[in-house]
């Protein structure tokens, strides 16, 4: 397949253009390198050295013969540079990972705010507004979040994207409907996912585009079967307040000796996969586009869920490790429990990568390894929710 990566110079976006080009795919990046920026006004940088976009591809066609196209493309600015960019290429997939995708940076300022829906919504819409207009029959995949169901169960199952419910009707009998599960989310970045899950409906009901949206849990590890291969095609690796993720984070702490920074209680129970996991669910998914008829095809991208503090006292006992136990400089629940359904991708061949398999020391290796690169002063999470949060998170040791 031809397939366009929107976003495939960051996190996930990276290994899976590697993964799916390795596949026997004709690969496309289209990214505006934001991530990039947003390092360098962060004054921060990935724990791993990255090189330019186009000395990583250049290194990949060294190593396997294999070309990944590169193109400079602002998704939410530039509607006819994209616009043209498809009406030429016209991809056979496309996999849509262009947005902002940090809860804390997207909950730092009102500047931060407004960029965070700026440019995720208007990236969506774009994208889904010229396909409708240059008549583009692709398969959209798009890399949505568990974070927009909220993370509070009732005590039943997360379902897989729809939740069926029954509406009582004026003359007392009750029909039975199919909803999208009541979106409930915890920042700003994860309102964005919220609102994108509204523009798929929309634009599968009404121009019968193909999408699939996966909710994806919280992406641990690093490497892939592909970024082993040489040290240039190494994925980033975020260790600060606002890019590091909860887990990444304490395996690089405990690596450099940094108390482990649990947030409040650590009662937070969260879904979590593995990056190899994540590049395979996303080649699953493109192996199974939905037929139409309307309805978007939804995914729970994940594979375990975990408690914080289960996951801090976890690494704790493998490296010898501190915790901290810190206030919370987010608005969410201090305890909750999570279960969540992903027999969709175990029901189509998904053999999941789990928390004891051996991968954690390997993550604390390569932390080990470019420890010499971590600013120690950028380790603590400082964005904070609302105001009053931020003037506690202040105010406290
Ligand atoms: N947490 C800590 N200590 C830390 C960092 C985080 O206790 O040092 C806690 C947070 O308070 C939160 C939980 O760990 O309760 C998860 O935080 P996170 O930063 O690992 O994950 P989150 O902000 O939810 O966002 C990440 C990705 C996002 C993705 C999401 C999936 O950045 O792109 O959509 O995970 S999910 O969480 O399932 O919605």
């Amino acid at each position: 397949m031809k397939i366009a990566v929107l976003g495939g110079d960051g996190f996930v976006g990276w290994p899976t253009s590697l993964h799916l080009s390795d596949a026997g795919h004709e690969i496309h990046i289209l990214d505006n390198l934001s991530r990039r920026w947003i390092d360098t006004e962060l004054g921060v940088q990935s724990l791993t050295p990255m090189d330019s976009i186009q000395e990583r591809t250049r290194v990949w066609h060294a190593e396997t013969g294999r070309r990944i196209h590169f193109h400079l493309i602002d998704l939410a600015k530039d509607y006819e540079l994209l616009k043209g960019w498809l009406a030429r290429h016209r991809p056979d997939a496309i996999i849509h990972f262009a947005e902002q995708r940090a809860a804390p940076y997207s909950m730092k300022s009102d500047r931060h705010k407004n960029y965070t829906v700026n440019n995720n919504v208007n990236a969506t819409h774009n994208l889904l507004n010229a396909m409708v207009e240059l008549d583009l029959d692709a398969h959209l995949v798009h890399l949505g979040t568990m974070g927009v169901y909220g993370y509070s169960t009732v005590g039943a199952a997360i379902p897989e994207g729809y939740l069926p419910v029954g509406i009582e009707t004026m003359d007392g009998r009750t029909v039975s409907q199919e909803i999208l599960y009541p979106s409930n989310p915890g920042s700003i970045y994860h309102m964005t996912k919220c609102l994108d899950q509204q523009l798929f409906a929309f634009y599968a009901k009404n121009d019968g585009l193909r999408i699939t949206d996966l909710h994806q849990g919280i992406v641990w590890g690093t490497h892939t079967e592909q970024t082993r291969r040489h040290a240039q095609l190494v994925n980033r690796f975020d260790y600060d307040g606002d890019y590091g993720t909860v887990l990444n984070r304490f395996l690089i702490q405990a690596a450099i000796g940094y108390p482990l920074t649990v947030h409040g209680t650590g009662g937070q129970t969260r879904a979590f996969i593995h990056i190899q996991d994540s590049v395979r669910c996303i080649e699953i998914a493109l192996k199974n586009p939905p037929q139409g008829g309307g309805r978007v095809e939804i995914f729970n991208q994940m594979t375990e869920t975990h408690r914080v503090r289960d996951l801090a006292e976890m690494v704790a006992r493998m490296t010898g490790a501190q915790i901290a136990w810190l206030p919370n400089p987010r608005k969410e629940a201090a305890e909750n429990d999570l279960v969540v359904k992903n027999e969709k991708f175990l029901n189509l061949g998904l053999a999941p990568t789990t928390l004891g398999e051996g991968l954690l020391e390997e993550i604390v290796d390569v932390a080990k390894k470019f420890a010499y690169r971590v600013d120690r002063s950028r380790v603590p999470a400082v964005s904070a929710w609302t105001r009053d949060i931020a003037a506690k998170v202040e105010h406290d040791p």
